[in-house]
């Protein structure tokens, strides 16, 4: 079992599309083992993206994540930032496939409406770096096998 972070970004909160994207993640069936709102500090939003921190787009990007609250989550599954990263979809929209989450619910690269981790490394870091252990539950799934 391997485990990924994933955060639906501001602007999903304001489409009112929290429902829509989790669905898309829950019924590929990841087991969803820590799920919150919260609104991010520009400290842990710098954090996240602290890969990013020499580019040119990196303020916008922090700027953009604290600018209203996210929805943040960690999937459980057999290679699951694999699976989740494909559920995604490419990081620029014009690139990202029909049928993928940022293929079908955005334009702008800036605002790609999804992060997921895209190591297990980098999913131990930013679930480190976004939970508590108390946050993170995993229960016994009696599906397991099913899907
Ligand atoms: P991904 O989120 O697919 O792993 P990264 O890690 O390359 O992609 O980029 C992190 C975030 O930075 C992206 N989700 C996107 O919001 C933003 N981003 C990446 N490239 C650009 C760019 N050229 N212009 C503006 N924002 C970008």
């Amino acid at each position: 079992m391997s485990r990924c972070f994933a955060m639906l970004k501001p602007g999903v909160v304001n489409r009112r599309l929290v429902g829509e994207v989790i669905e898309r993640l829950e019924k590929k069936g990841s087991k969803i083992i820590g799920l919150k709102m919260v609104h991010p500090t520009r400290e842990i939003a710098e954090a996240h993206y602290a890969e990013h921190k020499d580019k040119p787009f990196f303020g916008e990007l922090v700027d953009y994540l604290v600018s209203g609250p996210v929805v943040a989550m960690v999937l459980q599954a057999d290679d699951c930032v694999v699976i989740t990263r494909k559920l995604v979809g490419k990081t620029k929209p014009a690139e990202a496939e029909p049928g993928t989450i940022r293929g079908d619910y955005c334009v702008h690269t800036a605002r790609n409406i999804i992060h997921a981790s895209d190591s297990d490394e980098s999913a131990a870091r930013e679930i480190a770096l976004w939970f508590k252990d108390e946050e993170i539950f995993d229960w016994k799934d009696c599906e397991d096998g099913w899907y």
